[in-house]
């Protein structure tokens, strides 16, 4: 009998996928470079459904039911490029290969484009939700054609997360479609962590709490409208102890955040799109500055302000709203991004759609995520989620909270760039009028850029160097 679909590169993502597979009722061929991992696989859970495996990718491919079906799992970069090329030899017109790695969307779109030349589909596919995602259910966000979406679809909505029934899993779009959309969504996860430690590090210093005091404060949060798979895994963090030492958990972590790249790459597409990413960039970057110790060690003989005139007032409260406003700008412009690229290249990607995924089995699902869907079911055209009813409301009754939660740090000098430069984001775009007419002047002086009027159309310049006279450009 042959399968009804494949998974190669068996490490820990590919082994749990190929598991929930299996477990759903289809017959997996199961492939790895290394045969040691397929061996594993069968040994220790040949008993969970129907595996075949294979040593060679011949015989993998030879395994499968016709159109083919076969997901690569395997290390993002060279090795998928090599399993690709590997698989495309010995596929057929109309086969499909699904790349579940966390490829870049420029390389999808590469990829995507050589392989449809051999009429094979290429599915660039985001998965989120880590190890236990992958078994249980993850977010699924597949890029790549039509055709293949109806011959895949079912079966990635079959061993997807579910919310209400609904099916974590959804055509994003076509070629880089879905690999750049995950790449957002690990973009908002860096903010929303970013904000979180923030939160809880202004706390910390502010209020003399300890973590296990601020677990219970998460705790609390995480039965409102902030309710979250990350606020309830913090409280979880701030709650542990060290075995070894007795003290609190995150006070014996060395403070110097990682990244595998999904944040920059998030930043650097938008700054190709022109988007402004604040949250993102400024979590990226907050991560890059942990990461300089000894620079960090070298400012340490900076100054910070007197705080021993700074008092309690409702600080708790004041962060939890700066929190949730914070995380409104950071989702908005993360769906900006996504609205920005869609119309660059062509995608049409349902908006609404995209938070409906997003609201189980992924690191960043929240309650928040059905306000989201129902802003752009509202309103599809939506031109910020800001702007939406329901967020404008939130985020207006949170304003003098944000404000006074960012004079709080910067009084006791404890930074905040999330908050911060959320707030500055929100602010700047309600300004009226924004101090850009100034740097288009500047712009105009020093390099004849030109510029527009508020009261008549056409390109204008003004002479600086002459009579300083203005003359249509
Ligand atoms: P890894 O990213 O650690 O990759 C290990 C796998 O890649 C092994 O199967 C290995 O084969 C294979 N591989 C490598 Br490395 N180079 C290869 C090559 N040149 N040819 C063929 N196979 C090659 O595995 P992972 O953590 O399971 O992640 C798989 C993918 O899923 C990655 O793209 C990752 O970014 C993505 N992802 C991971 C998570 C997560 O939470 N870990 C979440 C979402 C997405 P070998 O056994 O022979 O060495």
């Amino acid at each position: 009998d042959l399968a009804d679909i494949g998974v190669t590169g068996l490490a820990v993502m590919g082994r749990n996928l190929a598991r929930n597979l299996a477990r759903h009722g289809y017959a997996v061929a199961v492939h790895n470079r290394s045969a040691g991992r397929t061996d594993e696989l069968v040994k220790e859970f040949g008993g969970e459904g129907t595996f075949l495996p294979a040593h060679e990718m011949a015989a993998f491919v030879a395994s499968l039911k016709r159109p083919r079906r076969a997901i690569i799992m395997v290390k993002a970069g060279a090795g998928t490029d090599a399993v690709i090329e590997e698989l495309a030899e010995l596929m057929e017109p109309g086969d499909m290969i699904v790349d579940g790695g966390n490829a870049h969307f420029a390389d999808t779109r590469r990829r995507e484009a050589a392989l449809r030349e051999k009429g094979i589909h290429f599915v660039g596919t985001g998965i989120s939700g880590g190890e236990e995602g992958a078994l249980n259910g993850p977010s699924i966000m597949p890029g790549g054609s039509k055709e293949s979406w109806a011959a895949l679809g079912p079966i990635l909505q079959d061993i997807a997360a579910t919310v209400d029934g609904v099916p974590c899993a959804v055509h994003v779009g076509p070629d880089g479609a879905g690999h750049f959309v995950k790449m957002v969504h690990n973009g908002i996860e860096y903010s929303d962590m970013q904000l979180i430690a923030e939160s809880y590090d202004l706390l910390r210093q502010a209020l003399g709490a300890t973590p296990a005091e601020l677990a219970q404060v998460f705790r609390e949060w995480n039965a409102g409208e902030l309710e979250s798979y990350l606020i309830e895994i913090t409280a979880e963090v701030l709650d542990q102890v060290d075995a070894a030492t007795g003290k609190p958990f995150v006070d014996v972590v060395v403070d110097q955040a990682e990244q595998k790249g999904t944040g920059r790459w998030t930043v650097q597409s938008a700054l190709d799109l022109g988007v402004p990413v604040t949250g993102i960039a400024e979590a990226t970057f907050a991560r890059a500055l942990s990461g300089h110790p000894e620079q960090r060690a070298a400012a340490r003989t900076l100054e910070g302000p007197d705080i021993s005139g700074v008092g309690e007032r409702q600080l708790v409260e004041d962060v939890r709203q700066a929190l949730l406003a914070s995380k409104i700008v950071a989702y908005a412009q993360g769906f900006d991004q996504i609205a920005a690229a869609s119309k660059e290249y062509g995608w049409d990607v349902d908006l609404g759609a995209m938070a409906t995924i997003w609201r189980g089995g992924c690191i960043i699902r929240a309650r928040f995520l059905d306000r989201i869907r129902a802003a752009y079911d509202a309103d599809p055209a939506l031109s910020t989620l800001l702007a939406a009813p329901d967020f404008s409301a939130v985020v207006n009754a949170a304003q003098d909270a944000w404000r006074r939660v960012v004079k709080t740090a910067v009084e006791i000098g404890v930074p905040t760039p999330g908050f911060s430069s959320a707030l500055a984001y929100y602010d700047g775009l309600r300004r009226e009028r924004l101090p850009a007419a100034l740097v288009q002047g500047l712009r105009d002086y020093f390099g004849a850029h030109t510029y527009h009027r508020v009261d008549r159309e056409g390109s204008f310049h003004t002479d600086w160097s002459g009579d300083r006279r203005e003359r249509p450009a």
